[in-house]
């Protein structure tokens, strides 16, 4: 059974909860779930830890950084399998993507941090700086999609600049949370600097409304974001969200089209779809739209299905697949469930899916899926692209597809959305700003822009003796 970690050690209390794979649908483990005491205890810690760790100088917290990057590297395989047995992931993505990243998060935020200046003003006889200070306790709300990944890319900043952390991961995903728990043991991590405490959505309204929590960080659905606001308002918390998406991709007539193709598939159907990140609204220009959406099509029926992380999601991404029906949509390709003959016929997939002929206005177009689905639909100019693309409530990402160099600087300029990609997507480079605008978040993250969020400048102003008049 999966304990909390609350002090630097496990905490076996509250009830138990079970983790599904959704490859077969069977129980993998079970995980004990946090009541308030429990959430009491782990914000208690991480409190009492504050004050020391805050007190280190920058530079060896970055040391911590790389300590932790080395312990993930030693546990790399337990990491692996972790995560795969809650997610159904692919080995290869995941020995790839979701454990690399965690250590490549730790060792960026060691880097950025270290080299961070603090602001100089001398103006007059009067000089005035900045230093930054940790905020204190922050709750790290984290979701299922890219458990590991998203864990440890809230994590790192925030400790580098000082604060305590309480985590509190998806319950369908404990288990790399889980080993990472042992990773802060065995590098010798302070005490109460992490503490990870599991269970569901109301876990993590625990930790939200704990008076102990300075601010609170979360990816997630916009629905959870929205509440969590409300929560916050009365304590005038930080936040910082990055939320649901509805991406568009603009795919024009002077693309490549071998790469295009191969790249909007990656962009739909990575991780069954289940990234905020991945295209859902697919444009393309009227000259290539036919030959486009047949070899997306192909690409779709090429694709190796995932699972979806629960029977409720696979429920809900079909349901989008019968609502798309209804609508009136002709669907190119998928649209059900795939048939195996084998242990996976009981877990929770979908056939990646391709679907055309709906309007902008139907809920399928403007609703977030979270699945291996786009929708697809002809443009005849650059402008009209523009205007589809931005014609959302979301604005997390979008993907341009082009060889005009002066069309992919002027479209991307105009696009409303936190991130654009051209001719290619989720390329990441971890000192760039990340976030949406709309419903698709609030805040950035990313390199400095972490920092700044995870901390809070004191400006200091000193009139300089001999500058009196
Ligand atoms: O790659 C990242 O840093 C990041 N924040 C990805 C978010 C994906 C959301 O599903």
């Amino acid at each position: 059974m999966l304990t909390h970690f609350i002090g630097g050690g496990p905490l076996a209390a509250g009830k138990s909860f079970p983790v599904h794979d959704p490859v077969t649908g069977a129980v993998v483990r079970h995980v004990h779930e946090a009541d308030p005491e429990v959430a009491d205890r782990a914000v208690r810690a991480a409190r009492e830890a504050a004050r020391d760790w805050a007190a280190l100088p920058v530079g060896e917290r970055a040391g911590w950084m790389r300590r932790l990057a080395e312990g993930i590297e030693r546990r790399f395989d337990d990491l692996v399998a972790a995560e795969i047995a809650d997610t159904g992931k692919p080995l290869e993505q995941t020995r790839t993507l979701d454990i690399p990243r965690g250590i490549a998060n730790f060792r960026a935020f060691a880097e950025i941090a270290a080299q961070r200046p603090d602001d100089a003003f001398h103006l007059a006889g009067v000089l005035s700086y900045t230093v930054h200070r940790p905020l204190g306790v922050v709750a790290v709300i984290v979701p299922w999609n890219l458990p590991f990944l998203l864990m440890t890319w809230k994590l790192a900043p925030a400790l580098v600049s000082g604060n305590t952390v309480v985590v509190k991961p998806s319950e369908h995903t404990p288990g790399s949370a889980a080993v990472f728990a042992e990773i802060c043991a065995e590098t010798g991590l302070p005490p109460g600097v992490v503490n990870i405490i599991f269970g569901y959505g109301s876990a993590g309204r625990l930790l939200v409304e704990h008076p102990g929590v300075d601010a609170v960080t979360f990816t997630g659905s916009t629905a959870t974001g929205t509440a969590i606001m409300r929560t916050v308002a009365e304590r005038v918390k930080p936040i910082s969200f990055e939320l649901g998406g509805k991406n568009a991709g603009l795919v024009f007539e002077d693309c490549d089209l071998d790469r295009a193709v191969e790249g909007t598939a990656r962009s739909v159907f990575t991780n069954g779809g289940q990234v905020c990140l991945c295209t859902e609204r697919l444009y393309v220009q009227r000259s290539i739209f036919e030959e486009f959406c047949g070899r997306l099509a192909q690409s779709a029926r090429e694709v190796e299905p995932q699972p979806m992380i629960s029977a409720e999601h696979r429920d809900k991404v079909l349901s989008f697949y019968a609502l798309a029906r209804s609508e009136g949509a002709k669907v190119l390709t998928g649209g059900g469930v795939p048939v195996f003959n084998d242990h996976r016929d009981s877990g929770y997939f979908v056939e990646p899916t391709v679907v055309a002929g709906l309007s902008e206005w139907s809920r399928f177009n403007r609703e977030e899926i979270f699945g291996p689905v786009c929708h697809v639909a002809p443009f005849d100019s650059e402008a009209e692209a523009i205007d589809l693309a931005n014609g959302s409530d979301y604005g997390l990402a979008a993907t341009l597809w082009t060889t005009n160099l002066d069309r992919a600087h002027r479209v991307a300029q105009r696009l409303e959305a936190g991130l654009v990609w051209v001719n290619t997507w989720y390329l990441r480079d971890l000192r760039t700003p990340f976030g949406g605008v709309k419903l698709s978040g609030i805040g950035r993250e990313g390199g400095a822009r972490s920092l700044d969020f995870y901390s809070e400048p004191t400006t200091i102003t000193i009139k300089l003796e001999q500058s009196d008049a």
